[in-house]
């Protein structure tokens, strides 16, 4: 079993550590250069630069980056497939996509370089998180199309970790593994390991018998009091990672054993923070959308690319010692919210509430109905067996106590219904948290 503690600075994350200063010249040098590969070889960026009158050279210092036109997810639909790529197919080595909810898949492209950054980036949010050399990794993201599966896979290996490639289903199975092979880091959706953590107490299996000491944990969004259920409940240490397909897949920022924030890997994933309303840039510490520029990505570099995930930038030290920006954990997307009776709402939201009051399970469904041209919100939450069978009372007052947290933290009331264990479907991937049934007939 290896130990988790610093065990010192893996060589690969000396660019964690670099001066501020040394930082922003490797990032000036770096948007220059991809500003121009982006003018020279991608259509659209061009044009988009003409129209504004703009050539690479305008590229001075990084406020510059300011001025340049961002990139949606809706440029990527449009320009399907292989329309924004900066490099001929004889140098991509490697296609991943996004399903998305709607239409066509977004494509994005990596040459050997490319696939060579998305490595040494995961390597550094592996080391971030205690792993080293020796670990064990039962990788439980999905391999293929999904970046989760490969981009972990390729960064445990090149930390010297041996990665078992298990990728998604038979939870069973993977529960065997976990305890045969002494695993003793694993990588998946937090709302799976949930899923295994439940089907390990059924099955009998004692989880926090396990040598299993860390799991690094994204793709979805989290909370904190999520992050405590499963550190109480396995015995772990519980990491947040986070990255989207159009920039490179997992490892564009993670935490560090400081678990203060996530770390971005700012000398390749360059971050602003918008008022998503006016596309201004706001101030480190202020709340917004999150957009980035790839410095380094060849194959499909990304300018300004609109991420729609919410969140608030923190420049100072980190007592880890990096000196790389943090991002604060992402609980909300812009496309998430739902507004219901006027009132905006997250699922993270739900979550938040769901975990202050003891006798419910982190597993719940938020559905949304209309009638008569009125929004309902209903939530379903789990409660655990032995609340189940308690006695009335004891329910009516879990149900009073729910209702009450929920509607301090939404602002609004919203029918709590308690069901049985196992009523909500489990994930393998990413948990579908809401159910919007109000434009059904
Ligand atoms: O989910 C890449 C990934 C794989 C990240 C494994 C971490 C671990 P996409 O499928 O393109 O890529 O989804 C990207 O998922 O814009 C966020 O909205 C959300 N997301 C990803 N990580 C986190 C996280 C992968 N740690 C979208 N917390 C992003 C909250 C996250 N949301």
């Amino acid at each position: 079993m290896t130990s988790h503690n610093n065990g010192g600075r893996h060589p690969a994350s000396a660019s964690d550590y670099v001066s501020v200063d040394e930082l922003r010249d490797v990032q000036l040098r770096r948007l220059r250069a991809i500003v121009e590969l982006a003018y020279d070889e991608v259509e659209l960026f061009r044009q988009r630069m003409t129209n504004r009158g703009m050539a690479p050279g305008d590229v001075r210092g990084l406020a510059d980056l300011a001025a340049l036109p961002f990139t949606t997810k809706s440029d990527l639909r449009d320009t399907y497939p292989f329309g924004l790529f900066a490099k001929p197919m004889s140098d991509i080595v490697r296609l991943h996509a996004s399903s998305g909810t709607t239409g066509k898949p977004i494509v994005v492209a990596y040459t050997q370089q490319d696939v060579e950054v998305w490595s040494s980036v995961m390597v550094r949010a592996f080391a971030g998180c205690g792993l080293h050399a020796g670990d064990i990794i039962h990788n439980a993201y999905g391999y293929g199309l999904f970046t989760g599966g490969l981009g972990a896979h390729y960064g445990g290996e090149a930390l010297g970790a041996t990665v078992i490639p298990v990728s998604g289903g038979n939870t069973e199975r993977q529960l065997m593994l976990l305890k045969d092979f002494n695993v003793t880091a694993i990588c998946c959706t937090p709302s799976y390991f949930l899923h295994l953590i439940e089907r390990a107490g059924e099955i009998g299996m004692d989880f926090k018998s396990l040598p299993l000491q860390a799991g690094v944990f994204g793709a979805e969004p989290w909370t904190d009091g999520m992050r405590q259920y499963i550190q109480t409940h396995a015995d772990i240490r519980a990491y947040d990672i986070y990255g989207l397909t159009e920039i490179i897949g997992p490892g564009v920022a993670c935490e560090c054993r400081q678990q203060t924030g996530l770390h971005i890997f700012e000398d390749h994933f360059y971050p602003e923070i918008i008022d998503p309303d006016t596309g201004e840039v706001l101030p480190d510490g202020h709340e917004g959308e999150l957009v980035l520029t790839t410095l380094s990505k060849q194959a499909m570099p990304m300018i300004r690319y609109r991420t729609r995930d919410i969140t608030t930038l923190t420049a100072g030290p980190c007592e880890c010692g990096r000196t790389l920006r943090r991002m604060q954990r992402m609980g909300r997307r812009s496309d998430d919210m739902f507004i219901i009776r006027g009132v905006n709402v997250f699922p993270s939201q739900v979550e938040t509430a769901l975990l202050t009051v003891e006798g419910t399970l982190p597993h719940y469904q938020i559905v949304l109905t209309r009638q008569a041209g009125l929004d309902n919100i209903e939530v379903q939450v789990e409660v655990t067996p032995e609340t189940f069978s308690d006695k009335v009372r004891t329910m009516t007052d879990l149900h009073a106590r729910l209702s009450k947290a929920i509607e301090q933290v939404l602002n609004i009331r919203a029918a709590v219904r308690f069901v049985e264990p196992h009523t909500i479907p489990r994930s393998e991937g990413k948990a579908k948290r809401v159910v919007d049934k109000r434009h059904d007939s």
